[in-house]
């Protein structure tokens, strides 16, 4: 949908009258997964698909908030803005922010009619969930001019996630929505937030996103057991060297270390992030020095180790991944964001992109029986007001 028919939306609802739009995008991650909750190293880019919010603030006590992508809409005194609603409840995404400002002491002095509509697939794993909260914070932000930078908005989304929906994630995808730059990826110390925005030239290659159409939801997930499995390998690694997250260690110590760690289970979940942060950071090497296949080559490396070591894969993403492999064009395939279902990501050389859509797709659909989505795409820019 254009911006010119959501403003009709938008008045279909609320009447004729100025309106501000703002957008924020999904992301899709290149390269290191599980591991920003882990104060390791992420590789994603801002996507070209994501949240709008059309708003127009009136002189009412309350807030209209309504969403073409749903059927339930709320209207909301500004008392009731910062409690949360009901488990399930797209609203809870948006009060999840607005309780953010409200502990910084920042309440909206008046109404506000909200329009959202997004066009990234919901339970895709390209964060439909974090674009609507930073859109939510860049533009409640500037409408009632309270002054927060983008990383506060960014930091408010990702708590807004983990009070309001429950899932302890790391700030990855917030971090991207609210950061991204168009044609860049962000090379993110998810411990000291310091990124790096590199630029991504890829010269004949596409990267191709492979939606399997297998929700992936993160709170019915075993996301936050993920966390907690990473927070015990911790706790047992501590007696020998005393560390505050996984990322303090690079392979060769943990190698050195891994024994200190009983359960099986927790000593794979830890190998997984120890190995996955020195690939992304092998990974982003690589690509500076224009070596598109040894990036390709991590990627591989990634998905092999999110299935065999973390154990988010499953069936439809491994499917997706094997058939993608078979492409003589594919470079490096892997899957993209929480797991458990969502999407691959892909890169592929140009003259192999239609072969690679139709024959993944056939290949998938026959084992199974879901037929897929395919998106070329294409890397945007981070929240902020479009009109
Ligand atoms: C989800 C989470 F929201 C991110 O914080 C990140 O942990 C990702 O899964 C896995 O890398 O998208």
């Amino acid at each position: 949908m254009q911006v010119n028919e959501l403003k009709k939306e938008f008045e279909k609802f609320y009447g004729d009258g100025e309106c501000h739009v703002y957008f924020s995008p999904g992301r899709v991650n290149l390269i290191g997964e599980h591991t920003d909750y882990n104060g390791g190293f992420v590789f994603p880019c801002a996507l070209s698909f994501g949240t709008y919010c059309i708003l127009r603030k009136t002189n009412n006590d309350y807030f209209q908030l309504r969403s073409l992508n749903q059927k339930k809409s709320y209207k909301l005194r500004l008392d009731e803005l910062s409690k949360p609603m009901e488990k399930g409840n797209w609203a809870n995404y948006v009060l999840g922010v607005i309780a953010q400002f409200a502990k910084d002491e920042l309440f909206p002095d008046s109404g506000a009619d909200i329009l959202f509509w997004g066009n990234v697939p919901n339970g895709a794993g390209l964060s439909s969930s974090a674009s609507l909260e930073v859109v939510t914070g860049v533009a409640i932000n500037q409408e009632y001019r309270f002054g927060k930078d983008q990383l506060s908005i960014v930091k408010y989304s990702q708590k807004a996630e983990h009070e309001f929906a429950g899932v302890m994630c790391g700030i990855m995808d917030q971090f991207a929505s609210g950061m991204g730059k168009k044609d860049h990826a962000i090379y993110l110390n998810c411990d000291k937030l310091e990124y790096e925005l590199v630029p991504i030239k890829l010269e004949g290659v596409k990267i191709v996103i492979g939606n399997t159409n297998s929700p992936h939801s993160l709170d019915e997930s075993k996301y936050n057991e993920r966390v907690a499995e990473c927070q015990a390998a911790v706790k047992a690694i501590n007696p020998s060297r005393k560390i505050a997250n996984l990322g303090e260690l690079c392979l060769t110590e943990f190698n050195s270390l891994e024994n200190t760690i009983e359960d099986e289970l927790i000593r794979k979940r830890a190998r997984h992030v120890v190995s996955e942060i020195e690939r992304t950071q092998k990974a982003v090497e690589e690509l500076k020095k224009g070596n598109l296949f040894e990036f390709g080559q991590l990627m591989n490396k990634s998905h092999d180790s999110l299935r065999d070591d973390y154990e988010v894969t499953g069936r439809e993403l491994d499917c997706m991944v094997n058939a993608a492999r078979k492409i003589e064009g594919t470079i490096g395939s892997r899957m993209t964001g929480g797991g458990f279902g969502g999407s691959t990501v892909n890169l592929v050389k140009d003259e192999f992109v239609e072969e690679f859509i139709e024959k993944v797709g056939k290949e998938y659909t026959q084992n199974t029986g879901i037929v897929g989505e395919f998106y070329v795409a294409e890397i945007g820019d981070g929240g902020k007001r479009i009109e």
